[in-house]
């Protein structure tokens, strides 16, 4: 027995006071057990046998269905180390403020410990996490998401090397509802909270926020990056990883299926959501997805848009917050279809196409297990993790980024993800269409740290190697004048997947611009595509300068936040691409 890890459950047990305390062995016996508890007491429903068999249905309190940014905190010893990113709070205010929340709050419930690694079992780049919750459905959804049970602990030796993970639902009062990272002690205190992103905190809270900063000390990165491989007609497969803000599809490009005029063209899927990554010895980049499960946005996820997320979800899988159909299946907005006539809606209540509200609450969810995606690699067990060879930054943005670009080098390519931004969308609640959110690199709410040291720590992973990734940025979202979009996306963006591997390859042809090297436009193969005609492809890859000297406002407002802990470099650059700019508008005057 791990002396570390007994002597803390037992502190917390006294402090929480469970009725009783559960070690979850990750056995599909002790996971029946639990889903049978759970039916019986109405937490999950069972969904019809047939079309998703062991496949179950949640309903969260309605008041508690998405990770709450302003009650999420890192606990840095000094508000600095957070930067202006982040709510900060000090440890010692955060612990006496947080634990009082934990005192009995585990009665007439069950304490389970819950050990898991994240990253494949065996691999130099994983880590174990342990997770002390009183939430039966944290522990199934673990089961899904990590290797969870006799597999960690067995990793985990004698070692006191774990991150601590205290979760408790608490009265699940948004007034009592706490996310608060330690990152100089490794651990995580989570309360009043039942919701994904609060709760499984494999996820966001340790494999970014907590190894976010390990990777800082360490020289490593932990990013929130899907993970694909390209392969070409002959075999050979490119590895990518790619960064996008929320609503841009990364789920869905992790998964792309491609064309049928694009024969011979396959992409893998290592992983949809996170990539840590260490150099190897050959001084490439490798990335392991440190995941084991598809935790999904449901609305929107059909057989067009995505059909191996469809396939990877019909069967042993975990539905929250969906409407439920009168067959017993899950069903949300955007499914294949039409919508059924009556329906019970996420909130528990009767729903027809013709009611006021939606029927899947917009943040719905699955969680699917990775191994049953059609299209999961072959690689995505292997410890030694696979080689990245392009980095793809990208968001949503109507007007000035075109379809794709590359970077000069790898500190333009830094600044080009600092630079990450997203317009935002209808389904987003809460704010007006189209307004700019600067995002850099996807981690403005997932880096444990201040995000300007964590750019400088970007320049320096630059310097290790002289075989880093080439750093790109696409965007799928170009509209005309009229508001619609005019690059139709999905399995056709794996044409511009083709364009990144050739430029790795050393391949493709392109213009330099003032941003970076376009595609010419016969450098991407438009072969057996409708709709997109020269003068369009001439539209998705033009650089507006007054479009990109507007940008740069923005950049220069969101940039200044960071004082004196904004890189040099970063500045630099910026400044770089405002000369740039002015030398291209004098140019054309
Ligand atoms: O995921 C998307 N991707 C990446 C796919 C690999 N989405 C969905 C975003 C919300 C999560 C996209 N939406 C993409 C895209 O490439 N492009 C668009 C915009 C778009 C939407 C619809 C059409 C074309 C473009 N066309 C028709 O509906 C017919
Ligand atoms: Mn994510």
């Amino acid at each position: 027995m791990n002396q570390t890890l007994k002597s803390w459950v037992d502190e917390i047990a006294a402090h929480t006071t469970p009725d009783e305390i559960v070690w979850c062995d990750g056995s599909a016996e002790e996971n029946r057990r639990l889903i049978n508890e759970m039916v019986e007491q109405g937490e999950l429903t069972r969904l019809n046998e047939e079309s998703y068999p062991n496949s179950f249905l949640a309903r969260s309190d309605p008041r508690d269905v998405a990770r709450v940014e302003h009650l999420t905190f890192i606990c840095s010893p000094t508000e600095s180390e957070a930067g202006p990113t982040n709510n900060w709070m000090s440890p010692a205010d955060a612990k006496s403020k947080v634990w009082p929340l934990f005192k009995g709050a585990m009665k007439g419930r069950k304490l389970y410990v819950v050990p898991y690694i994240m990253g494949p079992a065996g691999s130099e780049i994983s880590e174990v996490g342990i997770e002390i919750t009183d939430s039966p459905y944290v522990v199934v959804n673990m089961r899904i998401m990590t290797r969870m049970g006799k597999i960690a602990l067995d990793q985990l030796g004698d070692s006191p090397n774990f991150v601590k993970g205290l979760h408790s639902l608490g009265d699940l009062s948004p007034d009592r509802r706490f996310i608060m990272h330690f990152p100089q002690d490794r651990e995580i205190w989570s309360v009043g909270s039942g919701y994904g992103g609060n709760a499984l905190l494999g996820k966001k809270c340790f494999a970014l926020r907590i190894a976010s900063t390990i990777a800082r000390d360490e020289g490593w990165l932990a990013e929130h990056m899907l993970i694909l491989g390209l392969e070409d007609p002959q075999g050979n497969v490119t590895y990518m990883a790619a960064a996008f803000p929320s609503a841009c599809g990364k789920t869905n490009l992790a998964m792309l299926v491609p064309p049928e005029s694009q024969d011979g063209w396959k992409v893998w899927t290592v992983g949809d959501d996170i990539a840590w990554m260490k150099f190897g010895e050959d001084g490439r980049l490798y990335a392991v997805n440190p995941e084991a499960g598809f935790f999904g946005v449901a609305p929107g996820t059909s057989t067009k848009t995505n059909p191996n997320a469809i396939k990877s979800l019909e069967g042993n899988s975990i539905f929250t917050n969906v409407a439920l159909t009168d067959d017993n299946e899950p069903w949300w907005e955007g499914m294949d279809g039409p919508p059924p006539a009556h329906a019970i809606d996420w909130k528990g209540n009767d729903w027809t196409p013709e009611s006021e509200g939606v029927g899947a609450h917009p943040n719905s969810r699955f969680t699917a297990p990775a191994k049953q995606c059609p299209a999961i690699s072959s690689k995505w067990e292997d410890p030694k993790g696979v080689p990245i060879s392009a980095f793809i930054f990208g968001g949503r943005r109507a007007k000035t980024a075109p379809l794709v670009f590359q970077s000069f080098d790898w500190e333009h390519g830094v600044y080009v993800g600092a630079s990450v931004a997203s317009e935002t969308t209808a389904a987003q609640s809460g704010q007006k269409v189209g307004v700019i959110r600067r995002d850099p690199m996807a981690m403005i709410p997932f880096c444990g740290y201040n995000m300007g040291d964590y750019f400088k720590h970007w320049l320096s992973i630059g310097k290790k190697s002289d075989k880093v990734p080439a750093i790109f940025h696409v965007n799928w979202f170009r509209t005309n004048n009229d508001g619609k979009f005019i690059w139709p996306g999905f399995g056709e963006n794996l044409r511009v997947l083709r364009w990144i591997k050739d430029r790795c390859d050393g391949k493709a042809a392109a213009a330099e611009t003032p941003i970076g090297f376009v595609p010419t436009p016969e450098s991407i193969d438009l072969s057996g595509l409708k709709g997109v005609d020269p003068q369009t492809m001439k539209d998705l890859l033009s650089v507006d300068p007054d479009a990109w000297q507007d940008d740069l406002v923005s950049q220069r407002e969101f940039f200044e936040k960071f004082g004196d802990r904004l890189p040099e470099n970063i500045w630099q650059q910026y400044r770089a691409l405002e000369q740039r700019l002015n030398a291209q508008r004098a140019e054309s005057a």
